[in-house]
Parts: structure tokens; C-alpha cells; sequence
């Protein structure tokens, strides 16, 4: 899955692709290197981030989805309006990349119920301008805290009608979590994987890559962690992992083919 971000202030590529025209080249980019899907979103997650306004939101992703749609993308959403959800639907998206699992708007569930389209539910605790209030995972521990609460997010967009079938589960790391949070998760999937769903990450130029790199106490650049998460890739790749959520797919690609040779699959 390829990130398309339509936002000014998104911390990995904010303000590059903030016009309907250079997301879509960017999106046409990606495709071109082989990505299968193309997640397209107009709201920051950056930690401390605002809002835009609905209007704002459906401005920056309704265009791009269209045109992408309409070149034969497959195209997600990714918002947690249900309003954006909907007009992205009938704009061509075909899955909705819901990175507060059904919390921020839990009309969206019912919108997403009352199409084939497919669900992702990422694990969530407040928005950006407040998760940091929200990273304690005691008394159970970080792994099992968000099994339950992912969990929690799995039966009510199951009770809304979306069929388990379409339904894909995501750690959502880096929200509300500690870099040692992350790590844990990445290192104990297996345990999220058994709720039944496929599994999405998305590591790719994440804090804790930055920080794992660090010098001085000075975090490694956003731009400079590709090869990081080309490792992380490599070794996801045996972790039943689904979908991997990136901004450089051809890195990702790469990374890939080299987990499938060393399994002796070419
Ligand atoms: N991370 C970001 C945005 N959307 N969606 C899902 N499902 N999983 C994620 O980990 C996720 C997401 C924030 O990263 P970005 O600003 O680089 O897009």
C-alpha cells in the first residue's frame, strides 16, 4: 500500500503532494514501482496535529481518488469521517483506511456496512493532539492492551454489519506509543494475527525508526530511515503480515524479493 498524503503538514512528506495534481503524479508514481494499493488521505495523524474541516478533508482526497480510480487504481481512503468515507466511495475507493478503528465517528462503520467495500481498523486512543496523554498500557502490557482494544474495534464494525471477510486489523504503531511500545508489537503480531483478520503496518519513516538511529540523542531525519524500514520489511516478511503501509515502494519491493529468495521462493 502506497502513501499518498494530500496535507500540508503530514511529518513524513508533508506540503509535497498538497496539490490534486502532484498527489495524483505521485500516486501514478508509486503504481509504477508496484505497489497494489494507494492510500490516499487528507487529514495529518503527525502527533500534535489539528484538524482540518470536512470541507478541507473532502477538497484534498475526492479529486485525487477520482482520477486514480479512474486510471484503475485500487484506492483506500484514508479518513476518519464517516462524510469523507462516503463521498471517496462513490469517488472509486474501494477500502477505508480508518486509522481510529470506528472511535472518532462510528457512523462511519454503518457507511462502510452499507457497501462492499473493504474495512481496516487501526488500533486508536485519542486524536493527534492528545495521544501522547494516552501511552500507559499497564497493568496488562502494551501487546495485550491492544489485542483487547482491537479486539473491542473488530466486534463493533462486526455488530455494524462489515463481514469478517473484509475486515483488516493494524497495531497503530507509533499512535499513542512509546518507540518500546512499537517494538514489542512488531515482535509479537502473532498475537493480533489470532483475532482472525489479515494484519496491516505501517513503520515506514515512523518516530521509532528515527529514534532506534539516533545520535546524540538527536533522532535520525524523516527522509533518512528508508533503509531501516527495508530491514524491518525483510523481516516481516515471514510474520504473516498483509499489507505493508510505505511511502518508498520500490525500497519496499526490493526488500521483499530478497525475503522471498532467501525462503527460495523466486
Ligand atoms: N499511519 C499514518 C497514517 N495512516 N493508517 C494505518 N492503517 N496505519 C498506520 O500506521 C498509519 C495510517 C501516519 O503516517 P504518515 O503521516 O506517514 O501517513
Amino acid at each position: 500500500m502506497g502513501i499518498v498524503n494530500v496535507t500540508p503538514d503530514s511529518f513524513s512528506d508533508g506540503g509535497r503532494y498538497d496539490t490534486t495534481e502532484t498527489a495524483v503524479e505521485h500516486g501514478r508514481h508509486l503504481l509504477v514501482e508496484g505497489a497494489d494499493i494507494l492510500d490516499i488521505g487528507g487529514e495529518s495523524t503527525r502527533p500534535g496535529a489539528t484538524r482540518p474541516l470536512v470541507a478541507e478533508e473532502l477538497g484534498r482526497v475526492v479529486p485525487v481518488i477520482r482520477e486514480l480510480a479512474g486510471d484503475g487504481a485500487v484506492v483506500s481512503v484514508d479518513t476518519m469521517r464517516a462524510e469523507v468515507a462516503e463521498a471517496a466511495l462513490a469517488a472509486g475507493a474501494t477500502i477505508v483506511n480508518d486509522v481510529s478503528g470506528g472511535l472518532a465517528d462510528p457512523r462511519i462503520l454503518d457507511v462502510v456496512a452499507g457497501t462492499d467495500a473493504d474495512y481496516v481498523a487501526m488500533h486508536w486512543r485519542a486524536h493527534a493532539d492528545r495521544m501522547r496523554d494516552f501511552t500507559d498500557y499497564s497493568p496488562d502490557g502494551v501487546v495485550e492492551t491492544v489485542r483487547r482494544e482491537l479486539g473491542d474495534r473488530l466486534e463493533a464494525a462486526l455488530a455494524a454489519g462489515i463481514p469478517h471477510e473484509r475486515i483488516v486489523l493494524d497495531p497503530g504503531l507509533g499512535f499513542a506509543k512509546e518507540p518500546h511500545h512499537n517494538w514489542e508489537l512488531l515482535e509479537h503480531l502473532d498475537v493480533l494475527a489470532a483475532l482472525g483478520c489479515p494484519l496491516l503496518v505501517g513503520a515506514s519513516r515512523k518516530t521509532f525508526l528515527g529514534r532506534l538511529l539516533a545520535v546524540d540523542g538527536m533522532a535520525r531525519p524523516v527522509g533518512e530511515r528508508e533503509h531501516a524500514h527495508a530491514a524491518l520489511v525483510a523481516l516481516l516478511a515471514d510474520r504473516g503480515v498483509d499489507v505493508l503501509r510505505v511511502h518508498d515502494v520500490r525500497a519496499t519491493r526490493d526488500a521483499l524479493a530478497v525475503a522471498a529468495a532467501m525462503r527460495g521462493d523466486q
